[in-house]
């Protein structure tokens, strides 16, 4: 429990002793996501909020920077920190540019969680990833695979260079494709920030730069359906093939139009669900962020950190003709 919410229990129980109404104030949760005005962020926070409701008198502070810069999150953790909030729950822009004011954070009593896109173990008290990093690695190379049966050059188009969670996945799609994927052949990574216009103008350089290009792989929903509206307009459909992590309302248009054959992703509503669970308990002192420790994350289940304090919540879904349609309708 924060040193601030603590004496806040202590004040308003004075005041019911002195017979006038507690002032009960809820603890407040803040989730600070890359950038205001992504989807994916939005269903993160339909789920922060079940589960504020679930667990009662919890304020969710929704924020972000509009633009996926850790600058940007900086003020605003200096600013929740002036707000004396009980928690922080953060998807990074940078792994370490946000440690000191976090860290700060920590200092004043403030719970701190990171979840999708990490920050580095001295900047807070635990990591939720979505799935297991070297799995997302492998699923997204082979999304693109699964439809190049001879063989093809990729190009991976992510989200900031500075993402903790896309630069973990690209590291494994790495890894995996000389021995799993030996006949694919990854030949740029470039940025797109998180940002549609920043995200056109990479994908449309790319298919300029790469002429034989088979496939574009997005680990970002922002990126992917930018990559798709790219070889919409191009005419591309069936010459290169759109995949990576796509939100499915977003994307099924690419997928009914064929520009995509298939994507993956995890449920985000579940993600900003179990953010808000993680650091309810920690904040409250109901469970401990250490190695080995398993904590609650409400109906989806439970994690165990490992010796980072990392963990993972679930394997990612894949979307394709047969099921987008379906999945469109809850996120
Ligand atoms: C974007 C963000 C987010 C990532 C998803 C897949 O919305 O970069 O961090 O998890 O894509």
């Amino acid at each position: 429990m924060s040193i601030v919410r603590k004496l806040f229990a202590a004040a308003s129980l004075s005041a019911a002793l002195v017979a006038s109404p507690a002032l009960a104030e809820p603890m407040k949760i803040a989730l600070v996501v890359k950038s205001l005005g992504n989807g994916f962020f939005d269903a993160a926070h339909r789920g922060a909020e079940e589960a504020a409701d679930e667990i009662g008198d919890i304020e969710i502070i929704y924020t972000g920077p509009t633009s996926a810069t850790a600058e940007g999150q900086i003020e605003i953790v200096n600013s929740l920190i002036a707000q004396q909030v009980d928690a922080i729950a953060i998807s990074a822009n940078d792994p370490d540019a946000l440690v000191p004011s976090l860290k700060r954070a920590m200092d004043r009593g403030i719970t701190v969680v990171s979840w999708d896109s990490g920050v580095a173990p001295e900047g807070r008290e635990m990591h939720l990833n979505p799935s297991d990093t070297q799995l997302i690695g492998e699923t997204i190379i082979k999304l693109a695979a699964d439809y190049l049966p001879d063989g093809g050059d990729v190009a991976i188009l992510s989200a900031s260079s500075t993402a903790t969670n896309q630069n973990a996945w690209i590291e494994a799609a790495k890894e995996a494709l000389p021995e799993k994927f030996p006949d694919i052949n990854l030949v740029a990574v470039v940025y797109g920030d998180d940002d549609s216009v920043k995200s056109t103008n990479e994908a449309r350089g790319l298919i300029a730069s790469y002429p034989d290009l088979d496939a574009i792989i997005a680990p970002t929903t922002v990126g992917v359906v930018s990559a798709a509206q790219v070889v919409t307009d191009q005419d591309l459909i069936g010459q290169i093939n759109v995949t990576g992590l796509a939100l499915p309302s977003e994307f099924k248009q690419f997928i009914d139009n064929g520009a995509s054959q298939a994507v993956a992703l995890w449920n985000p509503i579940d993600l900003g669900y179990s953010a808000v669970h993680l650091a309810h308990q920690l904040a409250t002192d109901q469970a401990e962020a250490e190695p080995g420790a398993t904590l609650s994350i409400g109906r989806v289940g439970e994690v165990t950190l490992d010796d980072s304090n990392s963990a993972a919540m679930a394997p990612p879904f894949t979307f394709d003709k047969s099921n987008i349609e379906e999945f469109a309708k809850i996120y």
